[in-house]
């Protein structure tokens, strides 16, 4: 891996009507972020919050092919993957405000959020913790009888920790119907990816195991939509597991409170000028989309994130009795 140039934009593979729908949801994830930013900064966040400004191509492409029974994991920067499954934007920002009616009733917070009602199992906290819960969830429908597949995201750093080896792993050899998206967004914190990672990278490695792997520009939604529709369609028609190496770019710094100077100038600019909204907009422009119905979409998405920022910091702090409900208890000491 390496801090190269972006990689060209794949030429137009679906109908702009359905892009039309993946653009919205990635409008709605930016404005989403946009708000939580805001929020961290009014100091309505508490504890550390990762934003997915200029990945949300690859949430909105992949979780754009999978029902409401198909299940994901996801990481320490999963409100992208949230959103795109389909939770509530209110419900979310109250849960990153610590607030009653949040997805976990404010227990879980950004880090951990989850919606079990959209097949969301959860933000981790702990880098590549989400891939073995995807195999073990994938194994556990497949126990059941159902069709469901399980799209599991981590970032580029997470695929130089164990549980990458034993996922992927558990998942070849039992032929199941996960799909590993890593989202390489060429740092892991403030660490350049490229620099520890050994041999020539996470594709290669998923391959080692067994696993097919397909490299991607992940900031061209229409291309991680045409080959996440190929890739869930064969899995859920009994295909085992198969691995995309989304190529993409964190706009903005580690976390919230990371304002990510640190990077050089010329290399964000260069990756802001393949911005996944501006390639999803000029898609739909060159197919006769005005102007004015785009911005309307993108106003639509900032409406009603400011409403559910508005929501969020109205709402009340969750009843003390809740503290201990659906918080697992494994006893006390003897
Ligand atoms: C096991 C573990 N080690 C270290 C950390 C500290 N940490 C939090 S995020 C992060 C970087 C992860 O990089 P990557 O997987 O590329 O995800 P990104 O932040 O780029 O989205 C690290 C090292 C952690 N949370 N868990
Ligand atoms: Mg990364």
């Amino acid at each position: 891996m390496s801090t190269s140039s972006p990689p060209e934009t794949g030429g137009p593979t679906v109908s702009a009507q359905r892009v039309r729908a993946l653009f919205a949801t990635m409008c709605r994830i930016r404005a989403f972020e946009e708000a939580a930013e805001r929020a961290a900064k009014e100091g309505l966040i508490t504890g550390a919050a990762h934003l997915s400004i200029g990945q949300e191509a690859t949430a909105a492409g992949v979780c754009g092919n999978l029902r409401t029974s198909d299940l994901i994991t996801s990481t320490h920067r999963g409100h992208g993957h949230t959103i795109a499954k389909g939770a509530s934007a209110d419900a979310m920002m109250r849960e990153l405000f610590g607030r009653a009616g949040g997805t976990s009733d404010g227990k879980g917070g950004s880090m951990h959020i989850a919606d079990f009602s959209v097949g969301m199992l959860g933000a981790n906290g702990i880098v590549a913790a989400g891939i073995p819960i995807a195999a073990g969830a994938a194994q556990a429908k497949r126990l059941l009888g159902e069709d469901a597949v399980v799209a599991c995201f981590f970032g580029d750093g997470a695929v130089n920790r164990g549980p990458f080896l034993e996922g992927l792993n558990w998942a070849r050899i039992y032929d199941l119907p996960v799909l590993f998206v890593c989202e390489d967004n060429r740092y892991a914190a403030r660490t350049r990816t490229g620099a520890m990672t050994g041999g020539p990278g996470p594709a290669a490695r998923a391959e080692s195991l067994g696993v097919p792997a397909h490299p991607i520009d992940g900031n061209d939604v229409m291309a991680v939509d045409a080959l996440a529709g190929q890739l869930v369609e064969e899995m859920r028609a009994g295909g085992g597991p198969q691995f995309i190496h989304a190529k993409t770019y964190r706009q903005k710094g580690h976390t919230v409170a990371d304002p990510g100077t640190w990077r050089p100038a010329e290399e964000i600019a260069q990756f802001l000028e393949h911005d996944p909204m501006t390639i999803a907009r000029q898609f739909l422009i060159d197919a006769g989309a005005g102007p004015a119905d785009l911005d309307a979409i993108v106003a639509d998405a900032q409406q009603e994130m400011a409403d559910a920022y508005d929501s969020a910091a109205a709402a009340p702090w969750p009843d003390d009795g809740l503290a201990a409900t659906d918080v697992q208890d494994i006893g006390g000491p003897a």
